[in-house]
């Protein structure tokens, strides 16, 4: 008997620096409307779903940062609906947001996600590990990628959950494109790993083609689910937000890596899928077994080395 479960990316559009948290979370919440009636049972939304991606600004009042775009509980009064609407419909599901939190006796701030069980219970947490951008403002840059800035580095590394009867993993945006990542997920048994993200269309270093970085993302989303043989859900928030696009092009990619749906707006769409989570079986039985082929013993200079390092053998 294989083991189903539908699952979904359900993608937001801009959400505007006006907008408030009540109306996103109505939008998120009739996002799972739509899953529901789809007979959808496990949902991922986007990275930072609740506020506009904020490190795009350089704000000179931390407080303000705080107040407007982190969250200190969660659930909180205004996303206990979307908990509530979740655990009505027995649906699980991954969110991202900005988490700010009390630890060690200080204030800590996190690109956080996490996983809610059909009960409405927050079965794991993952915080964002590989953080891009900077931390300085860049006044002659058309936008800030100020990630280094407002948040801190995860400090609860990469961990998988059971699920819905699946071994479940999270990441969060630019983790996809780090391969340690979900190497890190799927040794651990990961079958299903979930992200949600927020890219801009443009590059705020160099003028890369639009269409390119979309290519990354389609190849980097195809590979890591076929070289980790794992499902893989990849949620955006896109779309212009306050005239700074980011690209849509959420994706449900099965382990094979086919991609087995892709969303083609900007705006709030929902796919979704009805996956077999063992179809990877024969892949991790053969191909990416890892105990029969991987040679850890060679693989040291991945852990020692964290920048290139040029040391060719003949000097
Ligand atoms: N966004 C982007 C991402 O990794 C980025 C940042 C884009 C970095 C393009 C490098 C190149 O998709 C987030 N939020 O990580």
């Amino acid at each position: 008997m294989t083991r189903k479960l539908h699952v979904a990316a359900a993608q937001l559009g801009a959400v505007h620096l006006a907008d408030s948290r009540e109306s996103v979370v109505n939008r998120l919440r009739a996002l799972l409307a739509q899953a529901h009636a789809r007979g959808v049972k496990f949902v991922v939304f986007p990275e930072t779903a609740l506020t506009t991606f904020f490190p795009r600004y350089w704000f000179d009042d931390p407080r303000e940062v705080d107040d407007r775009f982190f969250e200190r509980t969660m659930p909180s009064p205004v996303t206990q609906p979307l908990f509530d609407d979740a655990k009505r419909y027995g649906i699980g599901f991954y969110l991202g947001y900005a988490e700010l939190t009390e630890q060690e006796g200080r204030t800590r701030r996190f690109n956080t996600a996490i996983l809610v069980s059909p009960a409405g219970e927050i079965v794991g947490k993952y915080r964002k590990v590989h953080l891009p951008g900077h931390a300085e403002h860049k006044p002659q840059a058309a936008f800030q990628h100020l990630e280094k800035k407002y948040f801190e580095v995860g400090d609860l590394g990469f961990r998988t959950w059971r699920m819905q009867d699946a071994i479940m993993g999270m990441l969060i945006c630019n983790d996809r494109r780090w391969p340690e990542a979900f190497r890190a997920l799927t040794l651990q048994g990961a079958e299903l790993v979930t992200l949600g993200f927020n890219t801009p269309t443009e590059n705020l270093h160099y003028p890369e083609p639009p269409a390119l970085r979309v290519h990354h993302h389609l190849i980097m989303a195809q590979a890591m689910a076929f070289m980790n043989a794992t499902w893989l859900i990849e949620t955006a928030k896109c779309g212009f937000e306050d005239g700074f696009r980011m690209f849509g092009n959420s994706l449900i990619v099965a382990p094979s890596g086919e991609i087995v749906a892709k969303t083609v707006t900007e705006d709030d769409e929902l796919i979704n899928f009805d996956a077999d989570l063992d179809l990877a079986q024969d892949l991790k039985r053969t191909m990416f077994n890892y105990a029969a082929h991987r040679r850890p013993e060679h693989y040291r200079i991945l852990i020692d080395r964290v920048g290139a390092q040029t040391t060719p053998q003949n000097g």
